[in-house]
């Protein structure tokens, strides 16, 4: 049997934590034959809630798990690891400021991204779950100089998954018959869920439902279904996250089908669709050899380059706030 990977997850004894630490312990992420070891790093006062988290990963028995380390120190938490999932991340809270809430984040996503420039393997792969996303994802890049900046990536995957979801009920389609959605820009409801390539069992989307639905049904079902779900159940989305969590990743390691495109918040070259270099932006991707690539040459319609514009405002708006405050 292969080596065991070393998947490292923050905010572990949280409840994405909670749904996302089996399944990667089950195998489904790498594989069936690729063992696991995870470390599980909380902040001091949720060690012991994580040590109950990992006595139900033990009471699992789960074949490929190779161990469990908990941890309250990132150096310690990221050294040697394959897969990062950054999820602990500091909420807004009544009365908060957005520079408030990044400076809060900057000193959780900063130091994190440092001590995976100090001890993480050549082969990184980081995933930024915690709110806000994008820019936490800037952050940590920031402070890893030594990491190739595309190994830093945010998650945009629930809204993709979202997108599909939605397309799907509307036109009766299966989930498996819709292909190519995209959601452009930030993890917010700034952004742009976009059906212009989609197509359903084959046939463009863009025939089968009109720009009425589009705008007033789909686009704002998609970036605000993050508040609908807590309407609902009374807390935020969890199993949801982090089955795109898993998604997001798996595509990364192992593909993307032929002629078939997922979004990722991937960092931006500059060179994409207009968006300036530095930005972590939700973009279609494909992945091949391990590695995402943007899908370069998509017709870019009147509303969809306003899409991606108002995306790239809000999110070099975030970035500057924490420039400002001399996180990166
Ligand atoms: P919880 O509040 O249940 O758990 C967060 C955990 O993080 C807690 O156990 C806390 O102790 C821990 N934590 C806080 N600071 C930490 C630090 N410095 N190091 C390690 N652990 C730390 O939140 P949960 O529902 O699990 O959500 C986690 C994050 O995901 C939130 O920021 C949330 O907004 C974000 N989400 C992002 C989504 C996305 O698509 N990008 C969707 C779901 C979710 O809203």
């Amino acid at each position: 049997m292969a080596d065991p990977r070393i998947v490292t997850v923050t905010g572990a004894a949280g409840h994405i934590g909670y749904a996302l630490l089996f399944r990667i312990a089950s195998g489904q992420l790498f594989g069936p034959d690729v063992p696991v070891k995870l470390n599980l790093l909380e902040i001091p006062q949720a060690v012991h809630a994580a040590e109950g988290t990992a006595m139900e990963l033990d009471d699992c028995a789960f074949p490929l798990l190779s161990g469990i380390d908990i941890f309250d120190d990132a150096a310690k938490a990221f050294s040697g690891t394959n897969v990062a999932y950054l999820v602990g991340a500091r909420p807004r809270t009544k009365g908060m400021e957005r520079a408030d809430l990044l400076e809060a984040n900057a000193g959780i996503f900063g130091p994190q991204g440092a001590a995976i420039n100090a001890g993480a393997a050549d082969d990184v792969r980081v995933l930024v779950v915690g709110n806000p996303a994008n820019t936490n994802a800037v952050i940590a890049q920031n402070a890893a100089p030594d990491v190739p900046a595309d190994r830093f990536t945010s998650m945009m995957r629930l809204d993709h998954n979202r997108a599909i979801s939605q397309l799907a009920h509307k036109t009766g389609a299966a989930v498996s018959d819709i292909k190519n959605v995209v959601v452009w820009g930030n993890h917010s409801a700034d952004q742009y869920p976009d059906v212009s390539y989609a197509t359903v069992a084959g046939r463009p989307a863009a025939d089968l439902v009109d720009d009425a639905w589009l705008s007033e049904e789909f686009r704002p079902t998609v970036a605000k279904r993050g508040a609908a779900i807590i309407a609902a159940r009374g807390a935020s989305s969890a199993a949801s996250a982090a089955n795109a969590a898993i998604d997001h990743m798996h595509s990364w390691i192992h593909g993307t089908p032929e002629g078939e495109w997922v979004t990722a918040g991937v960092y931006s070259d500059g060179s994409h669709y207009g968006v300036p270099a530095g930005l972590s932006f939700g973009f279609p991707v494909t992945s091949a050899d391990g590695e995402y690539h943007v899908v370069d040459g998509l017709e870019i319609s009147d509303a969809t380059r306003a899409g991606i514009d108002h995306n790239i405002e809000a999110l070099r708006e975030e970035y500057d706030a924490v420039k400002a405050l001399g996180f990166i």
